[in-house]
């Protein structure tokens, strides 16, 4: 083993033991989490924290996917304030939520400072278009008008929850892009008094016969409390904490879903950010956690999002073709989109990897295919199971393709006698320090 690759495993190690689970995405800074079950399929909508931000500088909203709760799929972004003509600039995409009524994807968007607007698609996947062409909702008269949350009740009834510092809710009419304006005050109730500790980024739903509102508790550093009603209009009762204030986050914001029987909060956090530096930069990052309903439908308390790690509730059949952007873990490479190719991973460089969790080898595998493009260098694709440090199974020549975007197929074999259920490693070599080629998808035969 060269020296080279020994120091860059030791760092891996370190920051591999000290983030454990945490962030859910490594290629970008996501941050708002809006998770949605849909079938078999986890949809996770987040916000996009800009790689060089200070402050908060987001413009699109991310979709990734799941069907196992480790490996999530990249689909890139979904939507921008840019679909949003009454918009007066372009920063502002702030914490959105998604949910899908009569096979209708209904996007609520907050653009800071100008309201909550709502896309509209037949498509988890978009193209989300702007069915009003202004607010759904905007207070003018100050800029409390962020992070809708919204759930549809048994009855049929959805509703509407959002703000910060205040907590107001609308009834939305069955079309999911108007509001009942005889409720509240012109279509507006404030929650009053709100949950005890409540600051921003509600998160409403319904679980067996309560009702909740999760939130960000109040600033700074925000935990994730929670309160509890018997009527999706309340009064609502502060039940605890479902995370405290801890100085390892400034800010966070909850999303909690059901998935295969387990439960599951999401959150933001700063870890990505913090393995580069400890100056505060708004460049967030999902997270998520499992936790379970004590009896009465209380949430016991759980640690910070680094003390968790999530047991896979699926498989990833690698005998298809898997896209280089699903993963569970990663270190250096970036995600970008391509027309007629779609999202792939670029930025490689000599010692980045991509961890792919809980893969399914069944009887065996002996064969390594990867599409790939490379522009003038070559490299190599190192595959280890179980471990960055674990046995070497195979090494894929990515010699140049000829031009970037320019794909091919590369392939190796297998070292003999590998089979059932690994996490896989594709550990990145070349010499030189500039990137090597791009990585569309792969799969073992
Ligand atoms: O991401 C922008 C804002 O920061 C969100 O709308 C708030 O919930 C906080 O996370």
């Amino acid at each position: 083993m060269n020296k080279k690759l020994l120091v860059s495993i030791t760092a891996m190690c370190c920051a591999m033991a000290s983030f454990a689970q945490t962030p859910v995405i490594q290629t970008k800074y996501t941050a708002d989490p809006a998770p949605y079950v849909h079938g078999d399929t986890v949809y996770l909508y987040t916000t996009h924290d800009e790689d060089t931000a200070q402050g908060f500088e987001m413009y699109d909203w991310l979709l990734y996917t799941s069907t196992d709760m480790v490996n999530w799929t990249d689909h890139g972004a979904v939507a921008s304030t840019k679909d949003f003509a009454w918009r007066s600039r372009d920063n502002g995409a702030w914490a959105e939520q998604v949910i899908e009524r009569d096979g209708k994807w209904f996007m609520y968007c907050p653009l800071h400072g100008h309201g909550i607007g709502v896309l509209v698609s037949d498509s988890p996947y978009g193209p989300f278009k702007d069915p009003l062409g202004e607010p759904l909702v905007w207070q003018k008269e100050h800029w409390y008008d962020i992070d809708p949350t919204v759930w549809i009740d048994d009855d049929g009834q959805a509703y509407m929850y959002w703000g910060n510092p205040n907590l107001y809710c609308a009834k939305l009419n069955r079309d999911m892009i108007s509001i009942d304006k005889s409720f509240g005050k012109n279509g507006i109730m404030q929650m009053d008094p709100k949950p005890l500790d409540y600051q921003e980024g509600p998160w409403f739903y319904k679980h067996d016969k309560y009702y909740y509102i999760a939130f960000a508790s109040t600033c700074c550093p925000e935990g994730i409390g929670y309160a509890m009603s018997k009527s999706p209009l309340g009064p609502w009762k502060k039940c605890g904490t479902i995370m405290n204030h801890t100085q390892k986050t400034r800010g966070n914001h909850p999303g909690i879903i059901e998935y295969k029987g387990h439960n599951y909060v999401f959150g933001l956090t700063y870890d990505l950010l913090r393995k580069d530096t400890d100056l505060h930069a708004e460049r967030r990052s999902v997270a998520v956690a499992e936790f379970e309903y004590a009896k009465d439908g209380t949430i016991p308390e759980i640690k910070y999002f680094d003390e968790h790690k999530i047991t896979p509730v699926g498989t990833l059949n690698p005998f298809g073709r898997v896209e280089a952007e699903t993963m569970a873990n990663s270190d250096g490479v970036k995600t970008a989109k391509a027309d007629g190719v779609g999202i792939y991973v670029t930025d490689i460089h000599d010692g980045d990897f991509i961890k792919v969790a809980n893969v399914d080898l069944g009887a065996g595998i002996k064969k390594f295919k990867a599409r790939v493009a490379s522009m003038y260098r070559n490299g190599s694709i190192e595959i280890r199971i179980d471990d960055f440090t674990g046995r070497v199974i195979g090494n894929c020549q990515v010699d140049c393709t000829g031009g970037h975007l320019k794909w091919t197929t590369r392939e190796c074999n297998i070292a003999p006698n590998i089979s059932g259920i690994h996490d896989i490693y594709f550990i990145f070599h070349s010499t030189g320090k500039y990137p090597m080629f791009d990585f569309d998808y792969w799969s073992f035969e």
